[in-house]
Order: structure tokens, then sequence, then C-alpha cells
């Protein structure tokens, strides 16, 4: 009689402890990883929110502890709480995740008026309270936000006129920037096009390549010169055009206004009664 009750609870007894183990295997940390699901992704400046997504990898079975996993930022081109915010710097997979589950954290995009440029944010996974991050790729998660402000250089009019005696004569370009300041250098390089009638080295000392810079800081309306030197000659002639041209902007969201081209009269002192 004694047998046939031990040898049942012995039998539970085993029962019970394989199920133990079994479900020990379920919570085997060393199979749970949590990753980017992806290296990088991008959005604009005006766009106020930015999702980035971990992944759980738990191929053992559902999660029977909460994950929580912290996020670091080693962003280098931003300013935290100028460009962007993070939301929350810990993830927490609940209970019962499954392999593949998805959890986002949130990048808020901070909106300004400076032309900066694309940015970017530098997100790592660090020290999750169970399992560990994936050792391969993508460790980090790049965040570009790209800038929505834009700047043009034009020249200031588009045309002007020169006594050929005057010398040295200003032409202006000026920046457009609709509302929005430069944080970084903005430059347009002037280049003669070469197309007007006035010849190079006679009726104006050569151009050549003259470049203006709009330094950080800048806003609608500056204007900055390129400098035409006009030489006088003793030749009657008529009107003469020199026809200068903007044939580069260089900066991060900065193109070519309008007018792109300036025509410079030379008047003919001759013909203009200004001869000695
Ligand atoms: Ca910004
Ligand atoms: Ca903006
Ligand atoms: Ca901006």
């Amino acid at each position: 009689m004694k047998k046939s009750v031990v040898l049942p609870s012995l039998f539970l007894a085993l029962v019970a402890c394989t199920r133990t183990i079994g479900a020990r295997e379920g919570t085997d940390t060393t199979s749970v990883v949590v990753r980017f699901e992806v290296p990088s992704s991008s959005t604009r400046e005006s766009n106020s929110s930015h999702a980035v997504h971990l992944r759980l990898i738990a191929d053992q079975g559902p999660l029977e502890s909460a994950l929580t996993v912290s996020v670091i930022d080693s962003s280098g081109t931003l300013v935290a709480g100028a460009d962007y915010r993070l939301r929350s710097w810990n993830v927490t997979f609940p209970i019962g995740s499954v392999d593949g589950q998805r959890r986002a954290i949130t990048v808020e995009v901070l909106d300004d008026s400076l032309l900066e440029g694309p940015e970017h944010v530098l997100l790592a996974l660090h020290g999750p309270s169970l399992g560990r991050v994936s050792r391969d790729a993508p460790l980090t998660h790049e965040v570009t936000i790209m800038d929505d402000e834009r700047v043009s250089i034009a020249f200031d009019m588009p045309a002007s006129m020169a006594d050929e005696r005057g010398g040295a004569h200003d032409v202006w370009l000026r920046l457009v920037a609709d509302g929005a300041t430069t944080a970084v250098p903005i430059s347009a390089v002037v280049v003669d096009s070469r197309s007007g009638s006035a010849v190079s080295d006679r009726d104006y000392v050569a151009f050549g390549t003259q470049t203006v810079t709009f330094e950080a800081g800048s806003t609608d309306g500056a204007v900055e010169r390129v400098v035409l030197e006009l030489q006088a000659d003793v030749l009657e002639e008529s009107e003469e055009v020199v026809d200068l041209s903007i044939d580069e902007v260089c900066g991060p969201g900065a193109s070519i206004g309008n007018p792109s081209n300036h025509i410079v009269s030379i008047v003919n002192d001759l013909v203009r009664g200004f001869g000695r």
C-alpha cells in the first residue's frame, strides 16, 4: 500500500520538476536580444515627432518578465533641447512580448528658423534589464533631420550704369532668406560671363572670379558686393556692357536666386561729354 502512495507522489514531483525547467527555458535571458529595427531614418525639421523602432528577438518564447532598455544619445551636430528632445530614455517590452515585437521611442523634432543643413541624432542602446543588446548591426540608429530653411543669393538689381572714368564700380548681391537666419556661411561665386560687348582687360580690369560670403547670422536682405574695375580709354565708343553672373552658390539649402545676371553698362565718357 505504501508503494502505491509513494510512486504517484514521486511521479508528480518529477512532472512538476520538468515543468519548472521548461519555464526556466522560456526565460533564457541569453536568447533575448533587443536591437534597432533599421540603422537609420530621416525626418523633416517641420515634422514635430519621429518614431524610431526597436525590435525584440525572443525566439525561445514570450517574455516572462518585462524588458527595459535605455536609449543613449551620442549626437554630433545637434543640440539637445534646441534641435530635438527624446520623449523617453527607456523603452519597455512588457511581460508576454513575443519575438519580432516592436516598440518605438519618439524623437521630438524642434523646428527653428536657422539655416543649418541636415542634422544628425545618433542613438544607441544600453543595459537591457534582461537579455542583451544585439552584437550585430544595426548597433546604432542615426536620425537625420532635414532642414526646411531655404535661402538664395541674387543680384540686388538686374543692371547698373557705370561711368567709364569711375574706377571701382560696386555690384551688390542680396541674400533672400524669407525669415531664416543663416547658422553657417553661405557664399556665391560671381563670374564674368564674357558675353557683354565690353572687352576684358581693355574696358575693365579682368574680373576673374569673385566670391562673396554671407557670414553666419545673416538675415533676409543682407548685401555683399563684388567690384568691377573700369578702365578709361580714348576710343569713342557706344555704350558697352559687362554681363556678370552668379556661377555657383555654396551652402546647405542655398540656391541661385533671381536675377542671377547683372548688366553693367559702361557709359563712354566721350559719348556722355565727359571727355577730357
Ligand atoms: Ca535645427
Ligand atoms: Ca525650420
Ligand atoms: Ca533649421
